[in-house]
């Protein structure tokens, strides 16, 4: 099967940028999740077998139920190195930007990735990358960045060098961006990647457990109490949402990472098409994020754009309100009222740089009012007590 990506000149410069640098940093989003992780993982693990010893950068601390990852000792936490990794950044020669496609989401780290003189590389599958860089791979509608590093690995000829070390991350991010091979994997491809990775010795089973079974008393706990009190379901709408308060995340000993995939649980309830999440920051005042999931073609991240300053995938999107909770609920109900009044069925996701979709997008925005107003007695009387 072949699963190559670049052309032959990308493969020459590739080859050359690796041969010619010595520093080399590799970072990704924060809030890292296991793409971000296992892709970068998994890339240093191949750069390593060409004899450099790159940086791995994180912005900010990543879940508990990842540091099973083989190399994640390694790991390098820019808000805890400020100093340390300013510098890196700087003397950088070259930077690979790993499960991200604008610098605006790497947060805090984004004047140090911004102002390095390295020569930059972004491997990626989220839309519309915009990232100055010698080299961009973006595949939007490929399982993960982590499928996208194993492709390149392959094509650089490095397959055969690959350990467990290098196989382990690349599954563990193919595997958690697609929830388990539940959803954004239905090609091919994917399963040939994995029977290779498979050779390797990787313990499928095994990162399974480690990622999905490892919570703890409380994390379960406090899922349990989300679905049973917190879970608004509007049939009518096919859609549901809750939301996560401060207080109620300080009352189940709310560590980070315990909400992660919760807002797919809804989706389990028959006809459901929508499922939308609610999370009060752990730290700061008003604000509020947002995590959208959606199935088949009702799409998502257009509803993440119009009501959540956000956007992402068509059936998996984020976004985030900088105002109160209840306010928030507030702006939820107009998105799924909007979601309901044109059945659910929400404009396609237009092609990055297709202008003719930014005009769709205002024009069906400014129907919005009149249809919310139809249904809002109904929708918010009955489920709002
Ligand atoms: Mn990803």
């Amino acid at each position: 099967m072949n699963i190559n990506l670049l052309n032959e000149s990308q493969v020459e410069l590739l080859n050359q940028l690796i041969d010619d640098s010595q520093r080399i940093v590799l970072c990704c989003h924060k809030s890292p999740d296991g793409d971000a992780l296992g892709s970068m993982l998994g890339w240093a693990e191949y750069l390593r077998q060409r004899g450099k010893d790159p940086l791995v950068v994180v912005p900010d601390a990543f879940p508990d139920f990842l540091r099973w990852m083989p190399g994640i000792e390694k790991v390098k936490r820019y808000d805890k190195h400020k100093e340390v990794l300013d510098e890196a950044f700087a003397q950088a020669e070259l930077v690979f930007c790993l499960d991200f496609n604008t610098s605006s989401r790497v947060m805090d780290m984004q004047p140090a990735l911004d102002s390095s003189p390295a020569k930059k590389v972004l491997v990626d599958h989220h839309l519309a990358p915009d990232i100055d860089t010698l080299l961009t791979v973006s595949h939007p509608e490929m399982s993960s960045t982590s499928e996208l590093v194993f492709r390149i690995i392959n094509q650089l000829g490095g397959f055969d060098a690959m350990t467990r070390m290098g196989a382990a991350p690349i599954y563990c991010g193919m595997m958690t961006d697609t929830g388990g091979f539940t959803y954004n994997s239905s090609r091919p491809e994917i399963y040939f990647i994995i029977g290779q990775l498979l050779t390797k010795g990787i313990d499928k089973d095994k990162i399974y457990r480690n990622v999905y079974n490892n919570y703890s008393e409380w994390c379960i706990r406090m899922r349990g109490f989300v679905m049973c009190q917190k879970l608004n379901v509007i049939p009518e709408a096919h859609a549901a949402f809750f939301s996560l308060t401060r207080q109620e995340m300080r009352r189940f000993h709310f560590i980070k990472g315990d909400a992660e995939g919760l807002v797919n649980e809804p989706l389990k309830i028959k006809k459901l098409r929508l499922s939308i999440s609610l999370r009060e920051d752990t730290e700061r005042d008003n604000l509020v994020w947002v995590s959208l999931r959606s199935v088949d073609h009702y799409y998502c991240n257009t509803l993440a754009e119009m009501f959540f300053n956000g956007g992402g995938h068509a059936n998996a999107a984020g976004g985030k309100l900088i105002c109160s909770m209840p306010e928030a609920e507030q702006i939820t109900w107009q998105a799924i009222r909007y979601f309901a009044a044109h059945d659910g069925i929400v404009r396609a996701k237009p092609d990055k740089n297709d202008e003719a979709g930014t005009d769709g997008s205002s024009e069906i925005g400014s129907s919005e009012n009149s249809s919310s107003e139809d249904t809002s007695g109904e929708n918010g009387g009955k489920n709002f007590n």
